[in-house]
């Protein structure tokens, strides 16, 4: 018996389903599904599992017999290069396969990698490029970007009262939001590879920082700290994980000694105040791709500097008054956002803005 035929939308969307199961496990390389359809039947799926493991497309096909005549869908353009591994590059794969068509949703944007859609053409398989493109770059912002900058996608995440207090006067912020956006809110540290705070955060929160989601892995902490004021007993230190404190150049050497006693790497970026711009040109050589702020101090500062690509703001039914922090006021916000989407979360109500001007290859799509 036949199956219902699905749209290419449809398949694409499982494809892109199977590829964020990797979350956290692929940076800084893309995360990717695959999944063949014959007669509107499924026959084989796949997804790039871990960082150095099979890509979606051979993974889909190593589990299955014969495709020919079959559909591919897959969210990334297959690459044709020689990768990190003994195996070929996927594009050969994909035709030796005999599949008829290949639905692709967005294509590989290192000029090096790409070149699956190219010889799937010349092999004369039909080739439809685009499908859900923009959900498809979206999935992998950090890798697109990663792509023509270099350097990683941030996104700033606020937790605030309705009147746009991240704290108390007394500087105490746990907790604005419920525990239903604190949880959404973890799922973002699973998608970091580094988390960015600041001392003046980890002094007054004593945050974990950690993800605490299935076995999900802790992102490398970036504290921006001039004064070197974070404490050597600090909760963040409690879980295995890399922790980097970005300071000035004069910095107090004991202080620097006493972090490194914990295992933080102690980087003199900047007189006066830490250099941010520096600070993500260094994460970015460290192949970091994907970054979350989490410093309402720092928001404002992100956001003037426009090193920040999205903003997340967390809104809980709550007014803490004017003797309250607000988030934007270290920063001059001439920053223009594009509300992207909204939800809410037990009475929270979450924002996500684009910050203008930020990601020329995203406004493309
Ligand atoms: C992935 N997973 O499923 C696909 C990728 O470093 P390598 O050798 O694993 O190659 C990574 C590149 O391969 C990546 O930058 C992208 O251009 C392409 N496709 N990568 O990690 C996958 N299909
Ligand atoms: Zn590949």
């Amino acid at each position: 018996m036949t199956a219902q035929k699905q749209t290419d939308e449809f398949y694409m969307r499982r494809c892109l389903a199977l590829a964020e199961k990797a979350l956290g496990k692929v940076s800084p390389n893309p995360m990717v599904g695959c999944v063949i359809v014959r007669d509107g039947t499924i026959v084989a799926e796949g997804f790039h599992t871990a960082y150095g493991n099979l890509h979606a497309e051979a993974e889909a096909l190593k589990s299955c017999g014969d495709v020919s005549g079959a559909t591919m869908y897959v969210n990334l353009e297959p690459c044709a290069h020689e990768g990190k591994r003994q195996t070929t590059p996927c594009s050969p794969k994909v035709v030796a396969s005999n599949i008829s068509r290949l639905v692709v949703g967005a294509e590989d944007p290192i000029a090096s990698h790409a070149g699956g859609i190219a010889a799937a053409r010349a092999a004369g398989i039909e080739v439809k490029v685009g499908v859900l493109r923009d959900e498809c770059v979206r999935l992998n912002s950090g890798f697109y970007n990663y792509a023509s900058t270099s350097s990683p996608y941030v996104i700033a995440k606020v937790a605030s009262s309705v009147d746009g207090r991240i704290a108390l006067a007394s500087g105490e912020s746990k907790w604005v939001t419920n525990e239903s956006s604190r949880r959404h809110a973890r799922k973002l540290r699973q998608w970091a590879d580094v988390l960015i705070t600041g001392a003046g955060t980890v002094v007054a929160d004593n945050p974990r920082l950690t993800s605490r989601l299935g076995d999900a892995k802790d992102p490398t902490v970036a504290i921006v700290d001039s004064a070197l004021i974070t404490p050597s007993d600090a909760a963040l230190f409690d879980a295995t994980r890399e922790v980097i404190v970005f300071t000035v150049d004069d910095a107090n050497p004991h202080k620097q000694r006493t972090l490194e006693e914990r295992g933080a790497e102690v980087l003199r970026m900047g007189a006066g105040r830490v250099d941010l711009q520096k600070m993500i040109a260094e994460l970015g050589r460290r192949k970091m791709t994907c970054a979350m702020l989490e410093a309402g101090h720092l928001c404002g500062q992100f956001l003037s500097k426009k090193l920040a690509h999205e903003l997340h703001l967390y809104i809980a039914p709550k007014v803490l008054g004017p003797n309250g922090v607000g988030w934007s006021a270290d920063g001059s916000l001439d920053a223009s956002l594009t509300l992207k989407e909204s939800c809410h979360f037990s009475g929270d109500v979450l924002h996500k803005y684009w910050v203008n001007g930020t990601a020329a290859w995203r406004d493309n799509t």
